[in-house]
């Protein structure tokens, strides 16, 4: 592996992580994961997450032209890395015949909501279709692999009832909450007609410093860090009024994991049960550092989405209940921790 790759691992200014616990006993068989997305956010504190409980780690990464390892290159040393694309069947089933895992933890997609009404056929291929080609492999390469669907919020869409939890019905406002709505049933099919441990996590949104840069909380945290350091003088942001159950992506993998130990296959809605407004975020973080956000945002009506979700508020009961799964990072240690980190990131 190049050095830099490996020094891009670096840059994680500021983060401060709680521990997670080991999970494997002493004398157990270390146990195998595939990870597809292991470049993204969620995929790097999965990685990490799986390697302290002494996991041997897959990771699937697609061919780029650039290196895309800036959130796992301090992991590139511990993991496997190996090639295969979500619109490819052959190599994804290559990877679960030769990877023969314990578990499959699906979290490739394109991921983002406005991009998929501009590309809405590709998010179709990745983030829908992506998913029956994965199941497929697994079934035919190795089905008694257990699978995890990162499936979300956005499902619930201009949600029919607050909070929401697993009954809630399906009402997606993007090709990317459609998208997702076919992996959730995909998912659940394919556990009900061929018997594989399936499992689809309704995850709220969830961030981190590793947050790519075009989400609302990471847009506002650097944007914070780039009014601080004199390099921007305001802020341009859409809907203000937009509310969401926020949380810390380093809580939400775990609940990823403790959904593959169970004795069966249940889905299970994943958020903290508050909710905030992009207004009190930007409260948040401004007034992290003794800024009035009024001064600095401007509202860009290139920002506002043609159908919006206005709120969306998790019911984790059953997560409580069933996985013992709570959030340890609050609103606010999120949204100042985030901060933070974008600060020292540029110096
Ligand atoms: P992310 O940072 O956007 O990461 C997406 C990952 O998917 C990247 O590793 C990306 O690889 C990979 N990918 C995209 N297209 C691919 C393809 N054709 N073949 C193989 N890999 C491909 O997303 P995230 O925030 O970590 O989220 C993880 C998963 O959870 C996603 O499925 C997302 O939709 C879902 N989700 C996220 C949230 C949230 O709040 N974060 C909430 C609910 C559900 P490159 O690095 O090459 O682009
Ligand atoms: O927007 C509003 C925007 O892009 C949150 C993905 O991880 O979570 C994420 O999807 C809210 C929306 O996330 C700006 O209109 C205002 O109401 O950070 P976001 P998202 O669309 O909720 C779900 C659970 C996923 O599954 C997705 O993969 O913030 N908003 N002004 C803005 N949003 C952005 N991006 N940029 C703005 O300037």
């Amino acid at each position: 592996m190049s050095a830099k790759r490996r020094s891009s691992a670096s840059s994680r200014g500021g983060e401060k992580r709680p521990k997670a616990k080991r999970g494997l006993g002493q004398g157990q068989p270390r146990k195998t994961a595939v990870i597809t997305g292991v470049t993204g956010q969620d995929g790097s504190y999965l990685a990490e997450l799986l390697l302290d409980k002494g996991y041997d780690v897959v990771g699937v990464v697609r061919r780029t032209s650039h290196d895309s390892y800036e959130r796992i290159g301090h992991l590139l040393d511990r993991i496997r890395v190996v090639p295969a694309d979500l619109l490819d069947q052959h190599s994804l089933t290559a990877v679960i015949r030769d990877a023969k895992p314990d578990e499959v933890y699906n979290l490739a997609a394109q991921s983002f909501v406005p991009t998929s009404w501009t590309q809405p056929v590709l998010t179709g291929e990745f983030t829908a279709l992506g998913v029956t080609r994965l199941l497929e492999a697994v079934r035919l390469a190795h089905p008694q692999a257990r699978f995890y669907q990162a499936s979300s919020s956005e499902m619930f869409g201009k949600a029919t009832e607050t909070p929401q939890r697993e009954t809630t019905p399906f009402y997606p406002r993007s090709p990317y909450g459609v998208a997702k709505v076919y992996g959730h049933w995909i998912t659940v099919n394919y556990r009900e007609s061929y018997g594989l441990y399936a499992v689809s996590g309704i995850l709220f949104n969830h961030e981190s410093p590793r947050r790519g840069l075009e989400f609302v909380t990471r847009k506002i945290s650097d944007g914070v860090a780039r009014i601080v350091q004199g390099k921007a003088k305001e802020l341009r942001l859409g809907n203000l009024d937009a509310r969401r159950d926020w949380g810390y992506a380093g809580d939400y993998v775990d609940a990823m994991w403790r959904m593959l130990q169970q004795p069966t296959p249940e889905d299970y809605v994943i958020g903290t049960g508050e909710m905030h407004s992009v207004r009190d975020l930007c409260d948040v973080a401004f007034g992290h550092v003794g800024l009035d956000w009024r001064k600095y945002v401007k509202v860009d009506p290139q920002f506002v989405r043609p159908a919006e979700v206005d709120l969306l508020l998790a019911d984790p009961a059953k997560g409580r209940r069933k996985l013992g799964w709570t959030p340890r990072v609050s609103f606010e240690q999120l949204v100042t921790m985030m901060v933070d980190a974008d600060l020292e990131r540029r110096p």
